[in-house]
């Protein structure tokens, strides 16, 4: 696995880490080098600009963005690169991440973020995302993605359910 990290996944708050530690299990699991960090478009505004300003010089290919609540974090990342960001949003304490979700989702004409599902199913989806975005220039990786896919639709074809007692 190249040390030079392609994905940098960026989380408002440590506290999101148990949902996006699966977005990074899934991006090792390809052997995609990422960097995980915690960065907050409130708490740290200036060092979350600086963030996604110096991403694509740094070699990073694809941002994902994961918050909860307000959730400005994505779209604050994405006002400042050209690389393609997703969005993760966070199952949030009081409104289960639907607050997130509708705050991500609603990014102005013209400064794309790509939103996925509130919780684990979004913080894998978006590494997939990145797997195939990145496969693009990429045989191996490619060959990759294609067997896990084929390995899923195994796993599901092969399952059974119980009788009726
Ligand atoms: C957001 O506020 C974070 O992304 C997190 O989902 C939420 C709560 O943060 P903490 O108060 O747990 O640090 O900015």
């Amino acid at each position: 696995m190249s040390t030079q990290p392609l994905v940098g996944i960026v989380m408002g708050s440590d506290s999101d880490w148990p949902v996006m530690r699966a977005c990074a299990e899934t991006l090792k699991r390809f052997g995609i080098a990422y960097e995980a960090k915690v960065l907050s478009a409130h708490r740290t505004p200036e060092a979350a600009l600086d963030y996604a300003a110096s991403a694509e010089s740094r070699g990073m290919k694809v941002l994902i963005g994961a918050a909860g609540g307000a959730a400005h974090l994505a779209g604050v990342l994405a006002a400042k690169t050209q690389l393609p960001v997703l969005a993760v949003p966070m199952p949030s304490k009081h409104l289960q991440g639907l607050d997130s979700l509708l705050a991500m989702v609603q990014m102005p004409g013209g400064i794309p973020v790509a939103t996925f599902a509130i919780g684990e199913a979004g913080a894998v989806n978006a590494a997939l995302f990145s797997v195939a975005m990145l496969a693009l220039g990429d045989a191996e990786l490619a060959a990759k993605l294609s067997a896990f896919r084929a390995s899923q639709t195994e796993k599901v074809l092969s399952k059974t359910l119980p009788d009726l007692p």
